[in-house]
Formats: C-alpha cells, structure tokens, sequence
C-alpha cells in the first residue's frame, strides 16, 4: 500500500502523485467514493500502470458546490480558496459573493485576487472591490501579465484553489508559478485516448522542493450552487450580518419591510450592504438541501 496525493480526477480515474514526485493513473474501488483534488489517499498496485484508491484519508476542508440534483467536488484539505477578479472581461459580482459564502460555509480563508491591474479599468474595479475589506477580506491587486510578485506572495505555504469564471487569468497566473508544468496535459485523457481539454479538469500544482504549497487550477465556473447548505449556515456565512441572525423582532423576518429587522439596521448604521442582504435572501431560497455528503 502506497500513499499519495490527488492531483488530478476525472469521473472513477484520477491522477496521484506519489511521496516520491512520481505519478500514477488510479481507479476508485467503490463506486460511492468522490475523490477531488487534494485528497491524501492510500492505493494499491498491481501494476506500475494503473493503481486502485483503497482508502481516502479524513479532510480537513472540502470545498465544493451542489444544487438539489448533484453535487460537485472541488478540492480537499485547501487552507484558502483564492477567488480570482479581473475588470475584463467584466467579472460576475453574485458568483464572487458564491464563492465567498461557500468558503465561509466551509471554514476555510478567502482572499480576493484582482488580476489585470495593468489595465487602465483595473482602478473602478479596485474602488468597487473595497467593500470586501470592510467585511474582512483581503484584496490582491496583481497582474498576472506584468507582476504576479503580490499573489505569488499569498499562495506560498498555502493550499489554495484558484477559482474563476474564465478569462480572469488563472492560467496566465499558474503558467507564472509553475512554468511549463501548467502545460501538464490531462493523463486521464491521455490514458483513456479521450483527449479532452486540460482546462475542463480541476488540476493540483504543487510548488517547492518540500510539495507543501499547493494550487489547484479549477474550470471557469458559471454556476455555483449552495443547495448543501442550510438557511442558517448560509446566513452564518456573512460576517457582517452574523451576529445580527435571528435577532430580528419577527422569527420568520423575510428582512424586508418589517419592523425592528436586525439585519436592515446594520444596512441603516452603514455597516451592512443591501446588495449583500439581496444575496443572502436570494442564496438562501435556492433549492432543497441535498443531504450533507458523507466524508469518508
Ligand atoms: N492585460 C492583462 N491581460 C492578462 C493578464 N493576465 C491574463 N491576461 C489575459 O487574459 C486572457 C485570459 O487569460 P487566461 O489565463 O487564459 O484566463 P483563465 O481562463 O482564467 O485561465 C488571456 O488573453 C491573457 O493573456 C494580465 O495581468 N494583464
Ligand atoms: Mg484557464
Ligand atoms: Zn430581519
């Protein structure tokens, strides 16, 4: 039995990375077990080939999406989910409040990277990216093209998913850490003859001699669901509004246009945004919840 690191998944196949650097094509055994990437696990091999998943080991953090139908894994064991914004194209605001939600939900550290500061418009969306500090969240202002010395600064002795919609520049940004190894074509693919695309794949990068810091490139997402969390986790995920949950005057507040409502003070004293508590109300209607996915 061998011990490895998830650096690739696609359906029943992944790619480990072994303690050694070497790597090898695996199989899951049963057919219940979602790996993604970052997952630490245990094979078997009959071959030098092909190995066999027996075992994944317990996550720290899972970082993934759901809507009441399926649930989408997107990296295990992370430390930082690294949510990447451009001012072209021009980034979607209600999928960055997604990601920063899902990253609070899952107890793990969000930061705000603001690719593209080289071009002129890059100034508006910093001025519109400043609300996000007020809420606790540091943003990078990088360039990917020109200077990617801020970002590269956060990802160091970190294991962060990069996560955007496409065009943002997180390839640009992985080809400025990782060089040529951000070419890395997908084994999967490459084993099965299937020859998709890299870029629809969610790949892990590790960086240094020691493999401690990692980055893991996902696909441009353009949907994001919540259905795995509760109302009150959902709500809970807004630290500006957090300790006003469930103080309202009416238990079934719709925070609207009742009176004495919690959170619509917070919005009054100019410590709290409508457009925040839109999302809040709007990410806490969606769907019924899909059981909890079960961590092995
Ligand atoms: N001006 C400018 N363009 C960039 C920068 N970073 C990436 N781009 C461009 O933005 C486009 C999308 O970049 P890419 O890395 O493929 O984005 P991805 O879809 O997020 O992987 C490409 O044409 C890049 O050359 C940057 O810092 N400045
Ligand atoms: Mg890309
Ligand atoms: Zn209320």
């Amino acid at each position: 039995m061998q011990q490895g690191l998830v650096i690739e998944t696609q359906r029943r196949h992944s790619v480990v990375q072994l303690t050694d650097g070497s790597r090898i094509t695996c199989i899951s055994k049963g057919r219940g077990i979602q790996l993604a990437c970052g997952d630490q696990v245990s094979i078997s091999t009959s071959s030098d080939k092909e190995g066999v998943i027996e075992s994944i080991g317990e996550r720290t953090s899972l970082f993934y999406r759901a809507d009441s139908f399926k649930e989408k894994l997107v990296a295990a064991n992370v430390t930082q989910v690294a949510c990447i914004v451009a001012p072209l194209p021009v980034y979607a605001d209600e999928l960055l409040n997604r990601w920063l939600v899902c990253a609070e939900a899952s107890n793990v550290k969000a930061i705000i990277g603001l690719n593209k500061v080289d071009l002129v418009e890059a100034a508006a969306t910093a001025n519109a990216l400043a609300r996000y500090k007020d809420m606790g969240y540091d943003v990078i202002p990088f360039s990917a093209k020109f200077n990617d010395a801020p970002m590269r600064e956060r990802l160091l002795g970190e294991r962060s998913v990069l996560i955007g919609q496409s065009g943002m520049g997180k390839s640009k940004l992985l080809n400025a850490l990782v060089g040529s190894e951000a070419q890395r074509t997908n084994e999967i693919s490459q084993a099965l003859g299937s020859g998709k695309h890299t870029t629809t794949f969610t790949r892990l990068f590790t960086l240094g001699d020691d493999h401690q810091t990692w980055v893991i490139d996902s696909p441009g997402m353009q949907v994001f669901g919540l259905a795995h969390y509760s109302r009150l986790q959902i709500q809970q995920a807004f630290p500006e509004f957090r300790d006003a949950i469930g103080k309202c005057r009416f238990r079934d507040c719709k925070h609207l246009h009742e009176p004495n409502c919690a959170l619509r003070e917070l919005i009054a004293a100019n410590k709290a945004t409508e457009e925040r508590l839109t999302y809040l109300r709007k990410f806490c209607g969606e769907g019924e919840a899909v059981p909890h996915y079960e961590r092995h």
